[in-house]
């Protein structure tokens, strides 16, 4: 039986996760707005919309546990607690970068925090993060590792080699797909067969289910149920997330593939508008207490920016380091 989030979370832990979409949903804002004014270079993908995924997962995360994902990583980064002015002065290519300003929106990566990547290969990060669970598992350790995966990488073949051996070793790891319903411009039923995406890890024996991705209790719920059977039985745990990403598949894409409507349909559940209201209804949270939250949030974002602009180039021997030569 699913354990009942009130009684698994104080008011002051659920403000603490609301506080954590928030931030990510402003640091994506900026991060948009930076780009357009030409302070951020190369590729950038950003997760508004998706926020309720990430934080719901983190609501089941062990400090020691391991994360890896795609290249959509801003929000997953900030989830694991990396201070986001090293984010975002990753973004805009600076010394102070959490990975030197090398390697910019696709790969971030903090060690410390146990933040894997950040990867731009379509569906690279899935085999990784089995080996992740693989060192957890032949190391005894009480981790599991966490691995995202976009619909899109649902149809790459390297994923099933992953989810066969993960459920042949008994890994402890949970795959999360973030079936936000596009892959770039192609929409998930004009690219992959069947019914559900996680079906296709269920069939290598794999535990699993589809929940509502845009709900941070109903992905907090998922995601505790996995982690205890993870750790009950040994074995690994599937989630697919019906969510939605609000902007184009890059910032180059102006998604036309998609109509107003569907956007504004999907917005209507907006996963932080949706918290907020449960957290005064259902919770009795004081408006004040929310607001607190958000004017500091956003105070801390200026902050973010002026860092992000103010820190220097990467110095130029930095182009040898780090690199295969
Ligand atoms: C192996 C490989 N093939 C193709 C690409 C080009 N590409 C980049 S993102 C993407 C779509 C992936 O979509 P999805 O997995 O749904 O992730 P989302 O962008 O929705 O988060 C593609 C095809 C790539 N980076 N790597
Ligand atoms: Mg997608």
């Amino acid at each position: 039986m699913a354990k009942k989030i009130s009684n698994t979370f104080t008011n002051k832990e659920l403000l603490g996760f609301y506080e954590k979409m928030f931030l990510i949903r402003k640091f994506e804002e900026k991060a948009g707005q930076l780009y357009g004014a030409g302070k951020i270079g190369g590729f950038c993908h950003l997760y508004i919309g998706q926020e309720a995924v990430v934080t719901g997962i983190l609501s089941s995360i062990q400090s020691e546990d391991t994360v890896v994902t795609s290249y959509r990583d801003h929000g997953h980064i900030l989830a694991r607690g990396v201070d986001p002015k090293y984010v975002m002065a990753e973004l805009t290519g600076r010394k102070d970068g959490i990975s030197k300003g090398k390697g910019g929106s696709m790969h971030m990566f903090s060690k410390a925090n146990r933040f894997y990547g950040g990867h731009g290969i379509v569906g690279a990060q899935v085999p990784i993060g089995v080996g992740l669970a693989f060192a957890h598992k032949y190391r005894n350790e009480k981790k599991i590792s966490r691995v995202y995966v976009g619909d899109g990488a649902m149809s790459n073949g390297q994923v099933f080699e992953a989810f066969n051996l993960a459920s042949l070793w008994n890994l402890p790891v949970l795959f999360i797909i973030e079936n936000n319903r596009y892959g770039m411009g192609t929409a998930v039923n004009r690219s992959a067969a069947g019914k559900d995406l996680y079906e296709r890890a269920t069939v290598f024996g794999i535990k699993g289910e589809k929940i509502n991705g845009m709900d941070f209790f109903e992905v907090s719920q998922a995601a505790i149920r996995a982690r205890d059977h993870i750790y009950e039985n040994s074995k690994p745990y599937v989630i697919e997330m019906d969510t939605y990403r609000y902007r184009g598949h890059s910032m180059s894409d102006p998604a036309t593939y998609r109509t107003k409507d569907e956007v504004s349909e999907m917005k209507s559940n907006d996963p932080l508008l949706s918290m907020k209201n449960k957290l005064l209804k259902d919770f009795k949270v004081k408006q004040d207490e929310i607001l607190d939250i958000e004017t500091n949030i956003k105070k801390q974002i200026k902050e973010v920016e002026k860092f992000s602009l103010e820190s220097p180039l990467p110095e130029l021997n930095e182009l040898f380091t780090e690199v295969y030569l």
